[in-house]
């Protein structure tokens, strides 16, 4: 038996929670195979306890954040998709769907690195249909200077020139460094007061496995628009008070969960 065969044996499509351990599964398997680091294991779980109390889908906060980042994205005169181990596994072939419709390159930057790791992102990316892929030749890195992490590693022709950076799920350092040195940056996180999403000029609380493909969609919708108006939706956007909507949703969610939780009881 196949470990696929294995898998769909103790992952049947009728469990209620299937999509949630769908992607569990995406990510273990992507740690055997060196894409996903150890701590993405953890990371995916804080996410799916974020996910839980927004009531797992995409709420109109994210929507509103969606559009104006797609609108930031299709302005912008160097947009860059930052593409790390837990997106690689999740979502490899929306990234790249997502490159091509806003014309941005895809640049592998981790925090963890480990020898084998961005050769396994870059054949997940490869496989999905990526054909340039940045941040893996060493001779075209550089270093951002004010970053301590792995992630001050950048691609000369990517991030380093970079005028918008797509970040979607990280940990905090990043995003703080990059409007430090002037890029506008744009943040998936499912965490709405982590650092990263605090600090993003456009933060999409949503799962990235949910999130990508409403950005692709509002790419396909927006980029027939005029640019004044794709300014009007950035500009109209206000990341603060999307970031406090947010946990205005979780607290009410929350409130509900004290009642409807327990109407499964009853049936
Ligand atoms: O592949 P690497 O080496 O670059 O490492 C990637 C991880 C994610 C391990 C690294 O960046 C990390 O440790 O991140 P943190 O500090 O755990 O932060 C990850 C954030 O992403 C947390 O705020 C999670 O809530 C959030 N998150 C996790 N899964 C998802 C998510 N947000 C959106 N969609 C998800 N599926």
């Amino acid at each position: 038996m196949n470990n696929n065969d294995n898998q769909n044996r103790t992952l049947p499509e009728t469990h209620p929670r299937y999509q949630s351990l769908k992607y569990r599964h995406k990510i273990i398997e992507g740690m055997k195979k060196l894409v996903v680091a150890e701590a993405g294991l953890i990371a995916h779980g804080r996410g799916e306890c974020f996910d839980y109390i927004l009531g797992e889908n995409t709420n109109d906060p994210a929507k509103k954040a969606i559009k104006a980042a797609v609108a930031m994205l299709l302005l912008a005169k160097k947009p860059v998709i930052s593409v790390n181990g837990n997106t690689a596994a999740l979502v490899p072939k929306e990234l790249v769907r997502l490159s091509n419709a806003i014309n941005a390159p895809i640049e592998i930057n981790l925090f963890y690195q480990k020898k084998g790791r961005i050769e396994a992102i870059k054949k997940v990316l490869v496989d999905a249909g990526a054909k340039d892929i940045l941040g893996i030749d060493k001779d075209k890195m550089v270093t951002l200077d004010n970053l301590e992490s792995n992630r001050r590693f950048v691609d000369v022709a990517g991030i380093y020139q970079g005028d918008c950076i797509f970040v979607p799920l990280e940990d905090g350092d990043r995003s703080e460094a990059l409007k430090k040195i002037g890029k506008k940056v744009i943040a998936v996180d499912l965490n709405p007061i982590s650092r990263t999403a605090i600090w993003a000029d456009i933060t999409i609380v949503d799962n990235i496995v949910r999130a990508l493909p409403e950005m692709i969609k509002i790419t396909e919708e927006l980029k027939k628009t005029e640019k004044d108006q794709l300014y009007e939706i950035m500009d109209g956007f206000n990341n603060q008070k999307n970031i406090q909507d947010v946990l205005d949703l979780i607290k009410d969610y929350i409130d509900e969960q004290k009642e409807d939780a327990f109407k499964t009881l009853q049936t």
